[in-house]
């Protein structure tokens, strides 16, 4: 494992993949791993791109792959959840939109699919994005689907969130969750090139001007005023980030520049601004909590296997109510041993 390490370091690719395997698989040592590869990492930036399914995200991360490569950069696309049943097997459409960077040694794209069992999606999709920023990416791109509660939690991982939305379903804005909308730093409107867009770029201003509901408990926090899409405008090391909305057409390329830029204006103001170091903190801070209730219900699970069917079965037939079995639970796995019914 340590041997692996020093080879992902060398920026060695095979090992890189071989490393996102042992990690998806938590293969014995994978911890080990990580803990070696963590003093490595730090410096990249985190970009989540989420949306409903279809709004166009891979193509937008396949431009915006192109972009950062003009400037040098080395790229990591996690790809999340892509055989979701909403995304209908979307692991071959990311390959093919994708598809020519996969011949690029400095683009590392990979899919992670891993839910359940130890540690949800969030959790794989943190290890391997460590791993490819310890083999050297200086940005890692995180698709997402927004459509469930493991999904959002991955995109909350990430510093900047991009959420992309696509005109012409109905009440695009509505139709989303209210919790994607809650994590976007940054709007895309994409597709354009479509009927419909100023319909959702209107709506997506209102809300984020009015500081409507789903939003005032945003991360981002309220904004006050219309937003600005050029970014020189925002004022970045205020305490308040306004979140832009900017429309493109991916599959033209077109607007795609500014989606970046303001993506790159989110950046500096989560570095420069007060508000930035706490929502990284907190970040950190879920990361680990997450960390912890993965580890304590796994062993729970392990020790107290039977006993947890057996209370579900006597929850099931109401012998008992949950809190109770929870409780009993509880107890006993805290050494006080099973009390008797
Ligand atoms: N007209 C138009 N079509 C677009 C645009 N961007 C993407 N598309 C098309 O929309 C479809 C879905 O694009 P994807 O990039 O796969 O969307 P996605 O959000 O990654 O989809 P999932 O991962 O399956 O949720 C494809 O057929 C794209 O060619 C755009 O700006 N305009
Ligand atoms: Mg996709």
């Amino acid at each position: 494992v340590h041997e692996l390490g020093a080879k992902v370091l060398e920026g060695d690719f095979r090992a890189v993949a071989r490393a996102c395997r042992l990690v998806d698989d938590r293969t014995s040592g994978y911890l080990d791993l990580l803990r070696d590869l963590y003093p490595h990492t730090g410096a990249a930036w985190w970009v989540g791109v989420t949306g409903g399914p279809g709004a166009g995200k891979s193509t937008l991360v396949d431009r915006l792959i192109a972009r950062f490569r003009s400037e040098e950069l080395r790229v990591a696309v996690v790809a999340v959840d892509p055989t979701s049943p909403f995304s209908g097997g979307a692991i071959l459409g990311d390959r093919i939109r994708m598809q020519r960077h996969f011949q690029d040694e400095e683009v590392f794209i990979r899919s992670v699919a891993t839910r359940g069992a130890l540690g949800g999606l969030s959790r794989s999709a943190v290890d391997v994005a460590r791993i490819l920023e310890a083999w050297g990416a200086g940005v890692v791109l995180i698709e997402t689907v927004g459509v469930g509660q493991d999904e959002l939690e991955v995109a909350r991982t990430a510093h900047s969130t991009l959420v992309v939305v696509s005109p012409g379903l109905g009440d695009a804005v509505q139709a989303l969750k209210a919790g994607v909308l809650e994590c976007a730093d940054v709007f895309a409107v994409n597709k354009a090139d479509r009927p419909g867009v100023d319909t959702t770029v209107r709506d997506l201003e209102l809300m984020i001007a009015l500081g409507s509901p789903s939003m005032a408990n945003s991360r981002t926090s309220r904004a006050h005023s219309a937003p600005s899409v050029t970014p020189e405008k925002s004022e970045e090391t205020s305490e308040h980030w306004v979140v832009p909305v900017v429309r493109c057409i991916a599959t033209e390329d077109s607007g795609t520049s500014e989606v970046l830029e303001n993506l790159k204006a989110h950046r500096r103001w989560l570095d420069s601004s007060e508000a930035g170091r706490i929502r990284r903190l907190a970040r950190t801070r879920e990361q680990l909590l997450g960390f912890l209730r993965d580890e304590l219900v796994g062993e729970l699970s392990r020790e107290l296997e039977q006993a947890i069917d057996a209370a579900a079965e006597a929850v099931a037939r109401r012998s008992t109510d949950p809190y109770t079995a929870c409780e009993r639970l509880l107890h006993e796995f805290r050494g006080g041993g099973l009390e008797s019914s």
